[in-house]
């Protein structure tokens, strides 16, 4: 039985992990579907954004400690276990984390790969490794620094207590939180949104962003400067700025 669905509407794709019985803990099959599945569809011009989503209790429980609880620290190193997941985190086309219930470890991890995060007020988020004895392992410790601060990314990683989506999104975590029977109209909607644009403008658009987190202001900022210069070279800016000026709506068409 797969341990994900992949259900697909125009160019918006949702994935929904689907281990009910370990509350979507993370192993190295469901890391392989979903790298078998969304690699030729991040090649898909006709997919706009992509929703990552769960169950309405468990987002993702974490990494799965059955799986890991017998192996070696040269096991570990061999295997370069979790760094599937930079090809996950890597992929180009927007992706929204939709979070219902738990986010905990690699499941808080998954979300923050994410471009942003919507929550359901139900939402629990925290990097409860500690208390296995470990650390966060899929870059928990750098991406929640660089969106909540060092003091708070601190606080839950030392403590290994859970936050709620409010506390989150004060943080800085979480960019929406809506009542839990909206979370999936919403996620839909912003990624109909997202998708109704060109793909190349949302493409670097993300990168650019992601930037930030990697190099220096001035880097940064040169960065997106030649990106923004590049997209001058798309039919999808001349369509932007010329429906603008006819007052009509734009119709891109991704190149
Ligand atoms: N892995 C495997 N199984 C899990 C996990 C998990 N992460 N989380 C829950 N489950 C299983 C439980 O074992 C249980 O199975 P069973 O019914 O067979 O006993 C089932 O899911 C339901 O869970 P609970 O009965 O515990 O449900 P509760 O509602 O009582 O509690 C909690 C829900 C609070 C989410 C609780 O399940 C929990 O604390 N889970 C673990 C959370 C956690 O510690 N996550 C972090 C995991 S480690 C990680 O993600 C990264 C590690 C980095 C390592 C770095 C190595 C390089």
């Amino acid at each position: 039985m797969p341990t994900i669905t992949i259900d697909r509407d125009d160019r918006v794709v949702t994935v929904t992990l689907n281990r009910p019985e370990v509350l979507n803990a993370l192993n190295g099959e469901v890391l392989g579907e979903l790298l078998d599945a969304l690699v030729p569809l991040d090649a898909d011009p006709g997919v706009g954004c992509l929703v990552i989503t769960g169950s309405d209790r468990a987002f993702a429980a974490g990494a799965d400690i059955r799986e890991m609880s017998t192996k070696s620290s040269v096991d570990m190193l061999t295997e370069d276990y979790f760094a599937g997941w930079d090809t996950f985190a890597a992929l180009r086309t927007p992706k929204i984390a939709a979070v219902a219930g738990y986010a905990l470890g690699g499941g808080c991890e998954l979300a923050m790969m994410c471009d942003f995060v919507i929550a359901a007020d139900t939402a629990k988020f925290g990097q409860p490794e500690i208390k296995l004895g470990v650390i966060p392992g899929i870059g928990g410790t750098q991406r929640l620094t660089a969106l909540v601060g060092k003091s708070k990314a601190m606080d839950l990683i030392l403590t290994g207590r859970l936050m709620d989506a409010r506390e989150a999104e004060r943080a800085g975590l979480v960019a929406r939180v809506v009542p839990a029977d909206q979370l999936r109209a919403e996620a839909a909607e912003a990624a109909a949104t997202i998708a109704s644009y060109g793909k190349p403008a949302t493409m670097v658009a993300r990168e650019a962003v992601n930037r930030a987190l990697e190099v220096g202001l001035s880097e940064g900022v040169l960065f997106e400067r030649r990106t923004f210069h590049a997209l001058f070279a798309t039919d999808d800016q001349k369509e932007g700025m010329a429906a603008f000026l006819a007052k009509r709506p734009a119709r891109f068409i991704g190149r």
